[in-house]
């Protein structure tokens, strides 16, 4: 992007604010992120994110979902007095025409919401109280959506977190070995697929109706958190894929990052353990707040979302890999490779921690 390109799509926006700088932002693998800082002490920065639209096929219907979610936080948060609202939940902004994006020449959509003032992202907890702050957040999050009307929300990408679905994926990639990779990665190919059958349970639950459908993240990295300059919780971003879904797959997913010793890519294997005491004080921090709506199958299976989360995202950084890397964005050639071999060891780390992960999650409710 030049910086040309960057100040016309802000001042489509209509905001009142000059642009004095701006810089790529974040470590989003889908969409393009920028920081835009404004001129003066007192007036917000903003955030300009082109939306992935391959990925994203129906941005207008996504921006909606957004829009009710964060309106609904809003509401609740005003109505009990809470101090700088702007902080707590993201606001996304309207263009001059009214519509909350903008498209280019090129037809890709872009979007425009408030910097969170004074906010840093984290890649890792770096205390147990800070694990225990995370979990509840999830917990309220999940709290504050449980009385929305998740009939007004759409699939954003349907089937995102099926388990049935995403194998089926995994399964035609291999099939079509289109990168032609399938030989060097035949082993964990394997063992992947060993694991399949005992990890569509919670698909199925969903199909028979066992399992409540409810509003959920669907993307809950460590880093999709912000915190204030003290360390205290202020909002949750990235709600592009918020919609109809289980509480386990934010539970699993979050698990994924929070309690990992490593790197989603890390490379040497040997750094990548389980941080058994962060995740004892993130059950706690979760299920302080979400006990009183979790259901009996939900909160047993907590610890069985942490292994479902990290295969699925196993044989979807595999399945790219074998189709040659068009979904994520990759830093270096065989990026996806790394990320397959390091989640899966984490995989198999969950695997060896499964009855403590139990006991703790037992010791919490
Ligand atoms: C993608 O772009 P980002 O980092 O927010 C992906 C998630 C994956 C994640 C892996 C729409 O999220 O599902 O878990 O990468 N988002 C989409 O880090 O596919
Ligand atoms: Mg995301």
């Amino acid at each position: 992007m030049n910086d040309q390109a960057i100040k016309y799509l802000f001042s489509r926006f209509a905001r009142s604010e000059q642009v004095l700088e701006w810089k790529p932002f974040g470590h989003g693998h889908i969409n393009d992120t920028y920081l835009i800082g404004t001129v003066g002490d007192q007036v917000p920065d903003y955030i300009l994110q082109r939306k992935n639209h391959q990925i994203f096929k129906d941005v207008p219907g996504m921006v909606n979902n957004i829009l009710l979610v964060t309106n609904h936080i809003r509401t609740k948060l005003e109505k009990a007095g809470e101090p700088e609202p702007d902080r707590k939940v993201m606001k996304y902004l309207p263009a001059g025409d009214g519509q909350y994006f903008v498209r280019d020449e090129e037809g890709n959509f872009w979007t425009l919401f408030f910097y969170i003032r004074d906010s840093n992202g984290i890649e890792e907890v770096s205390y147990p109280e800070q694990a225990f702050s995370s979990g509840n957040a999830f917990g309220k999050f999940q709290l504050q959506l449980s009385d929305l009307d998740g009939t007004k929300l759409i699939d954003t990408i349907p089937n995102f977190h099926n388990g049935k679905f995403r194998y089926q994926q995994f399964k035609e990639a291999i099939s079509a070995n289109k990168a032609n990779r399938c030989s060097e990665m035949q082993q964990v190919i394997d063992e992947l697929t060993e694991r399949a059958e005992s990890m569509l349970n919670i698909q199925q639950w969903l199909d028979e109706g066992k399992l409540p459908l409810r509003i959920t993240h669907n993307d809950t990295k460590i880093n999709n958190i912000r915190y204030d300059q003290d360390g205290h919780i202020l909002c949750i971003i990235d709600l592009d894929t918020v919609m109809p879904g289980t509480v386990l797959f934010d539970f699993g997913d979050a698990i994924r990052t929070l309690c990992n010793s490593a790197a989603e890519d890390e490379q040497n294997l040997e750094k990548i353990s389980f941080k058994m005491d962060y995740f004892d004080a993130f059950v706690r921090g979760y299920l302080s707040e979400s006990k009183s709506f979790l259901t009996t199958l939900e909160k047993q299976n907590l610890v069985y979302s942490c292994r479902y989360m990290v295969w699925e995202q196993t044989i979807r950084f595999l399945s790219d890999y074998l189709n040659g890397d068009t979904y994520y964005k990759i830093a270096y050639p065989g990026h996806n490779k790394d990320r397959t071999l390091s989640q899966f060891c984490y995989l198999k780390v969950l695997e060896e921690n499964a009855e403590k992960m139990e006991t703790c999650v037992r010791e919490a409710q």
